[in-house]
């Protein structure tokens, strides 16, 4: 027979196999390139926060007579306690460097005590154009501290008589690069209160027809701005950096959280401290699931905060896979916990919360979750389905870059 024109797509003869082990070789080579690529691609999409700018180690409060300060330097405990931890590590002999563990936290945070503290008290509230939610807010916030823990200035004594090294308190209000009068707002506030021994009340979520109002000494609240918008996760760690506080709590500007459950919150941190007075205290709105506030939200939300909480309890660790609430806004720190966490921080956006509670995990600190008050406030920014997806997106890259040594507490 003649020879087909062209050539033959079918073999005629038996093809041969190559050998299973090259097989087997070819496959494991196959993922090893995967996984490189992959894990290039996580160092590539694991964010990297920016440095604070100079005006953003700054602040601006109001001044006796109620004009507005001049920029101030904040005082940022974060600057000295990592160029002591850097000294601290150039002395290390290099046998101790090799006992530590792979990817381990270099010198122990607790070989560097953090500085001491100068008010009992610091709240850092996150504000992203939050012209018209801060004010009722501060006014709650204001309004507990001075009748809790006395003038922002209270003296020693105070200090003493709770038991504390401290006394008194301030607000850290960090404008998340707003584009509105969220900065005036907060200003504003404070010269209202702060002139007048009995201003006028601004209504809050909480209190929608305030009887009383609190007075603010001079230089109680201050106000930093951030050049260029970072998210929540950006916007608290800023805060946290220069927290002067023996506790230090972060509250959304909207109010949401009753602030008069703050006390709860201490009450918890200190019944978890250890030796080292490292404890942190998480507000948590568990109890309200099947409430009316969470039910009245719309399906698609509620579903989105239950697959959330499901991919969370199978992404990280287990202490924060515990906790029933990781979202709230309303978070309590000691003070000898600040340097286990801070400095290690990378989320700037939502999931930034994760990120604390697991860093609290890494280093032993034990935590405790306490039930407060919530309400709905009208005027969240948060894209339900882009911030849904975001978080996941945002907590799947951190879980992997912590467990993979991309992040290390070096
Ligand atoms: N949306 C948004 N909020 C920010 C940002 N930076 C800081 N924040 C503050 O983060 C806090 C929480 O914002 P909300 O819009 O109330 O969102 P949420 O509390 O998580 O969601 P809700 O449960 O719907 O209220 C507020 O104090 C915001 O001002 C940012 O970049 N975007
Ligand atoms: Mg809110």
């Amino acid at each position: 027979m003649d020879k087909p024109y062209g050539f033959n797509s079918f073999p005629t003869e038996p093809v041969e196999m190559p050998p299973t082990w090259a097989l087997l070789v070819a496959l494991g080579f196959c993922f090893a390139a995967l996984g490189f690529w992959a894990y290039i691609g996580l160092n590539l999409a694991a964010p990297v926060p920016r440095a604070p700018r100079r005006s953003e180690k700054q602040y601006v409060t109001v001044l006796p007579d109620g004009q507005p300060s001049e920029r101030q330097e904040l005082p940022c405990w974060i600057d000295k306690w990592s160029a002591e931890k850097e000294v601290a590590k150039q002395k290390q002999k290099p046998k101790q460097k090799q006992r530590e563990p792979a990817g381990g936290a270099g010198v122990a945070p607790s070989d560097t005590a953090i500085e001491a503290a100068d008010v009992f008290l610091s709240v850092v509230v996150p504000a992203y154009n939050e012209e018209d939610r801060l004010s009722g807010m501060l006014e709650e916030a204001v309004d507990y501290l001075q009748a809790e823990y006395g003038g922002a200035h209270a003296g020693e004594q105070d200090a003493e008589k709770r038991g504390a090294t401290a006394a008194g308190w301030e607000i850290l209000v960090v404008s998340d690069g707003s584009t509105d009068a969220t900065v005036e707002k907060a200003l504003d506030f404070a010269r209202s209160h702060q002139l007048s021994q009995h201003p006028v009340p601004t209504p809050g979520p909480w209190t929608p027809n305030p009887t009383r109002s609190g007075h603010t000494p001079h230089g109680s609240i201050r106000v930093i701005s951030l050049e260029a918008n970072r998210g929540k996760g950006g916007a608290v760690t800023h805060g946290m950096r220069h927290a002067r506080g023996q506790y230090v709590v972060f509250a959304d500007a909207d109010g949401a959280s009753q602030f008069s459950d703050l006390g709860k919150l201490i009450s918890g941190c200190k019944s978890v401290e250890d030796k080292l007075g490292r404890g942190v205290a998480i507000g948590s709105r568990a109890h309200l699931v099947g409430s009316e506030a969470v039910v009245k939200r719309s399906k698609l939300r509620n579903f989105l905060m239950h697959s959330f909480h499901l991919l969370l309890r199978l992404m990280t660790p287990a202490a924060t896979s515990r906790i029933a609430d990781t979202q709230c806004g309303f978070k309590l720190f000691s003070r000898p916990a600040l340097p286990y966490i801070i400095p290690y921080m990378h989320s700037e956006g939502w999931i930034f919360d994760v990120e604390m509670l697991m860093l609290a995990e890494f280093a032993d600190i034990r935590m405790v979750e306490v039930a407060i008050g919530w309400k709905e406030v009208v005027g969240s920014k948060l894209n339900v389905v882009w911030d849904s997806l975001g978080m996941a997106w945002g907590l799947a890259v951190l879980r992997a870059a912590w467990a993979l040594g991309v992040y290390t507490r070096d």
